[in-house]
């Protein structure tokens, strides 16, 4: 049976309180579609109460960019699950790319992210992905899989968790894996998942990011085993995210 496809916006650093208008747009524009797919705006921590307020009543839900690995305590600057939840929000991006690299966070540190995220009844939603220096090498599916084994709670299941697969190269380059390619790594990480999870693994959505844009939208959303799409900048315009929405 068709698995559900989930359009997700990662606005990552971007946004200030005059963007809530933006949000209104879309939570507006997805309507007609919420029959069809569910939608989801990660906008920054701060925003998260004014966007989950700007959006209640309506089908477009609002998540986090991160958690802290921990439930609470003395962990100066982070968030945790539990206040994600507390604000509005309903799912939290765990393991971006962005925060692997450039923060330095292990698929052990995602794990508990994801495992804290679910406890606290969030949806999480971890981000897999090679570098480019991986790919050229040929070890793409070593790695995910690798990151698949050891980001992904054991107990998962395919209500709670979600899996963003984001070549790191295609991340904000405009620069996509070929259809082909696309189709052969999300059968891999499909094939994956019912190993390592079983029949939760069969019905877990497989998001593709990187790049994701009106004009390429369609035939990605074409693909077996995508089954949705986190999209970074082509999400922070209405227009250009309901473009997308429209093509799935
Ligand atoms: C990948 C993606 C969103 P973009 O980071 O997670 O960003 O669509 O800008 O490549």
């Amino acid at each position: 049976e068709k698995i559900r496809p989930l359009i997700a916006g990662n606005w990552k650093m971007n946004g200030l309180v005059h963007s809530l208008s933006e949000i209104a747009l879309i939570a507006e524009g997805v309507e007609g579609h919420s029959q069809r797919l569910d939608t989801l705006i990660c906008p920054p921590a701060t925003l998260l109460m004014s966007a989950g307020a700007k959006t209640a009543g309506t089908t477009l839900a609002i998540g986090a960019q991160d958690c802290s690995s921990e439930t609470h305590g003395a962990y100066t600057g982070d968030v945790s699950a539990a206040m994600v939840a507390d604000s509005g929000g309903r799912a939290v991006i765990v393991g971006h790319s962005e925060r692997r690299q450039g923060r330095g966070e292990t698929s052990a540190d995602v794990k508990r992210k994801a495992e804290r995220a679910v406890e606290a009844g969030l949806q999480a939603i971890i981000c897999i992905g090679e570098t480019e220096e991986e790919m050229l090498k040929g070890a793409t599916q070593d790695v995910l899989l690798r990151q698949l084994q050891e980001s992904v709670p054991a107990a998962a299941k395919s209500g709670a968790v979600v899996i963003a697969y984001e070549p790191v190269w295609a991340i904000g380059t405009g620069r996509t894996p070929s259809i082909d390619n696309i189709a052969g790594l999300h059968a891999f990480i499909r094939t994956s998942l019912i190993d390592l999870l079983g029949e939760e693994g069969r019905g877990m959505r497989i998001l593709y990011g990187g790049s994701v844009k009106p004009d390429n939208a369609a035939e990605i959303a074409f693909i077996d085993n995508v089954n949705g799409a986190l999209i970074g900048g082509a999400s922070l315009k209405a227009n250009d995210f309901l473009a997308i929405v429209k093509a799935f």
